[in-house]
């Protein structure tokens, strides 16, 4: 197999925690241009090579959109940053806008930490190469060969997304609002059963009371649907800083212990199988739609269907068939 070549400067800037070199990187992973794509795709092999990528954690915080999440992240990533770590950030948010590949710090939400020395960088939400997850993975998988450690990744939704996020990175962190409830009983209960942490975001000021009474709500929810081993419930705020170091140790053990129990890298193996599928089905429909793809080769087919000469099942059915080899459908 034929593969493209490596971009030895791009990557020397990567490797040696060069920020505009991974941001660079990344916008050629979010292009839509050929050239560019397989530029990206010789970064992201060398990147997947390297040893650092299976020690990096991917965290996800995802919650409803003004729970939260940005704040948390500016908060927990200078607490992270004082321990040691250099946190990259992810955000695929809808709402956030770049600019010029900079990121406007207000609009993120995250000032402090786009000050810092840490790695802060809105992704697209759509894309052409099987959605938002192919670009956050290879996004992750670069900012963990420059260094960066933990990726953080924001995702806005409730209940639609978890399994995307589930997909992409190695711990779920789910916020609530205080007195979540009603959103809640509309979640599917999979975002229950999935969650790795549960925080209970903004407890401070005139909200504490009713952020302690939402945190024992889920806490009883969980410990019934999920018995002993039930996540615990956290209470931060991440405007006072309150339950941010309890939080990161949480984290922390969560992922200790499922590195020892081998679970960490049966769910990177298991993301790698749904990225390779994700991936091919986006790679198929390419090869169709191309100039001169699939489509037009058999654009024979497609004109014997279109006038009724063949079933349009018919017609795919004779498409399969002669490709060289025989795929049941
Ligand atoms: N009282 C309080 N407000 C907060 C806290 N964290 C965030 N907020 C506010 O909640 C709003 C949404 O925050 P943001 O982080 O952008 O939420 P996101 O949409 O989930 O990323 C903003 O007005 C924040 O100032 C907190 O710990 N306490
Ligand atoms: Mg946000």
């Amino acid at each position: 197999m034929d593969r493209p070549e490596l971009d030895d400067e791009l990557w020397s800037g990567i490797v040696a925690g060069d920020r505009r070199a991974l941001a660079r990187a990344i916008s050629l992973c979010e292009s839509a241009r050929a050239d560019h794509r397989l530029r990206a795709e010789a970064l992201v092999a060398r990147a997947s090579a390297e040893p650092r990528l299976a020690t990096t954690a991917r965290i996800g915080l995802t919650g409803p959109a003004g729970v939260g999440k940005s704040t948390l992240i500016d908060t927990l990533g200078q607490h992270l940053l004082q321990a040691g770590h250099r946190p990259a950030v992810l955000a695929v948010d809808p709402s956030s806008r770049r600019t010029g590949g900079s990121l406007l710090g207000d609009q993120t939400r995250m000032p402090r930490l786009a000050r810092g020395d840490a790695f802060v960088r809105p992704s697209p939400t759509r894309g052409h190469l099987g959605g938002a997850g192919a670009y956050t993975l290879e996004a992750a998988i670069l900012c963990a060969a420059a260094g960066f450690e933990p990726v953080l990744i924001e995702t806005v939704g409730v209940g639609q997304n978890e399994t995307e996020i589930d997909d992409l990175v190695d711990l779920v962190v789910l916020l609530l609002q205080p007195g979540a409830g009603d959103e809640v009983q509309g979640m599917k209960r999979g975002l229950l059963e999935h969650v790795d942490v549960l925080v209970v975001a903004k407890a401070d000021g005139p909200l504490l009371g009713v952020a302690e009474e939402t945190r024992a709500r889920f806490a009883g929810a969980l410990r019934l649907l999920r018995g002993p081993t039930a996540p615990s419930v956290a209470l931060v705020s991440a405007q006072e800083g309150t339950g941010i170091a309890e939080l990161w140790q949480v984290i922390e053990a969560q992922l200790d212990e499922r590195r020892q129990s081998g679970a960490f890298a049966e769910r990177r193996a298991r993301q790698r199988r749904a990225w390779f599928r994700n991936g091919l089905v986006a790679a198929l429909t390419r090869a169709v739609d191309a100039p001169g793809g699939l489509r037009e080769r058999w654009a024979h087919l497609e004109e014997a269907a279109a006038h009724g000469e063949l079933s349009v099942p018919e017609a795919v059915r004779a498409v399969l068939e002669g490709l060289s080899w025989s795929p049941r459908v």
